[in-house]
């Protein structure tokens, strides 16, 4: 009995994670779905659409005409008890007298932080949490980790050769995958909320790091450059990048950049640098980085383990002699070097597309 009343739950519970989904550009909200049942049936579905936009609950209470009495409602996240961009969704959810509210989690924002599911209990309805819990928190891992540790989450994309190198000796480096690959790299570029580079790559290739071969939107584009090198012609520049460099940078190239459309955020510490910049793009509503960069800044992010995800494309080439993208990071013992686990394994064009999650995460 008890394991069909599970499954049940898990059914309606997949399909607001579903609806869910559909939240890309709600960044740095998270992404919310919510379905409401009643006699054996689906009576309303709604998802977060945007940020400053109705939660999940509301669209799905006005999908189902607001009489959602005696219903169970099913949330991807624990209904919200705050008053933000919106009303409290626990105070609506408590007024329409469902039998039961179902979240997948606890929400951390410390704004909520269970006084949500304890605002609906103490009204009297039944709260249960933890169903598709483990989905749920990969759907949000971006916002979790937000809350939890004031960083966006950050994949660290490479295109690299069969023997891992990312470069010629000379620093040449366009063109290593295949079209499959760049195209993939374009829609997995629309996922992020912010594209990082270094100062080295726009140099070296002046990449413009926009969203072409996809739909979806161009994320924001960021850029390491600690003495302000950069040259105002910049291609990454045009539509507006944000470029972190150190405070003592000159302050003549600083305006020359500004005028050519960047953004200059001055970091305080030196040795600090990538945290704080990561703690800049948490302020700003990155919930999702990825990083495109050369053999500096990607093995920087490697030694100081401020990756969660790689996303690392092989090609069936032998470079030899050259760059390799971890090439600056050095271990003392192995045990020290990072693993990435749940490795999936994709075939793009002649490359093979390599994704997990650094075990460190
Ligand atoms: C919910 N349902 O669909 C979402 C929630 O700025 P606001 O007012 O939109 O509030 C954003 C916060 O609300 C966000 O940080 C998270 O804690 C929660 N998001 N809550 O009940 C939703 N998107
Ligand atoms: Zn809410």
């Amino acid at each position: 009995m008890k394991l069909a009343a599970n499954r049940t739950d898990e059914f309606y519970m997949r399909c607001a994670l579903e609806l869910a989904a559909n939240g890309r550009e709600c960044s740095p909200n998270p992404r919310v779905g919510c379905v409401i049942a009643r006699g054996g049936g689906i009576i309303g579905r709604g998802w977060h659409k945007k940020c400053g936009g109705p939660h999940a609950e509301v669209e799905a209470l006005r999908d189902a005409g607001g009489d959602i009495e005696g219903a169970d409602v099913y949330v991807t996240l624990e209904p919200c008890s705050h008053y933000g961009r919106t009303p409290p969704c626990a105070d609506m959810l408590a007024e329409r007298r469902p039998k039961r509210v179902i979240a997948a989690l606890t929400d951390p924002n410390p704004k909520v932080a269970g006084r949500g599911l304890k605002k609906l209990r103490n009204a009297g309805i039944e709260v249960e949490t933890g169903v598709l819990e483990e989905e749920c928190r990969w759907m949000n891992r971006g916002f979790l980790r937000r809350m939890a540790l004031g960083r966006p989450w950050v994949t660290l994309k490479v295109a690299a050769s069969l023997d891992g190198m990312v470069a010629l000796p000379n620093g040449e480096s366009r063109w290593i995958t295949g079209a499959e690959a760049r195209k993939r790299t374009h829609g997995m570029r629309a996922e992020n909320d912010a594209l990082l580079t270094g100062v080295g790559t726009v140099v070296a290739d002046d990449p413009r790091m926009t969203v072409r071969d996809a739909p979806g939107r161009s994320p924001v584009r960021a850029l390491l450059d600690r003495t302000l090198r950069t040259p105002p012609t910049a291609k990454i520049l045009d539509g507006g990048a944000v470029i972190f460099t150190l405070a003592d940078a000159s302050q003549e190239r600083g305006e020359a950049l500004e005028s050519a459309g960047a953004s200059i955020v001055r970091v305080a510490s030196g040795e600090d640098f990538l945290p704080e910049v990561l703690k800049e793009l948490c302020g700003r509503g990155v919930n999702y980085l990825m990083v495109e960069a050369g053999p500096a800044v990607a093995s920087s992010f490697i030694k100081e383990k401020l990756c969660d995800e790689l996303a690392l494309f092989i090609a069936p080439k032998i470079i030899g002699n050259g760059k390799s993208f971890a090439g600056l990071a050095e271990f003392a013992k192995i045990e020290d070097a990072p693993r990435v686990k749940d490795v999936k394994y994709t075939k793009c064009g002649d490359d093979l597309l390599i994704r997990g999650v650094f075990e460190c995460s």
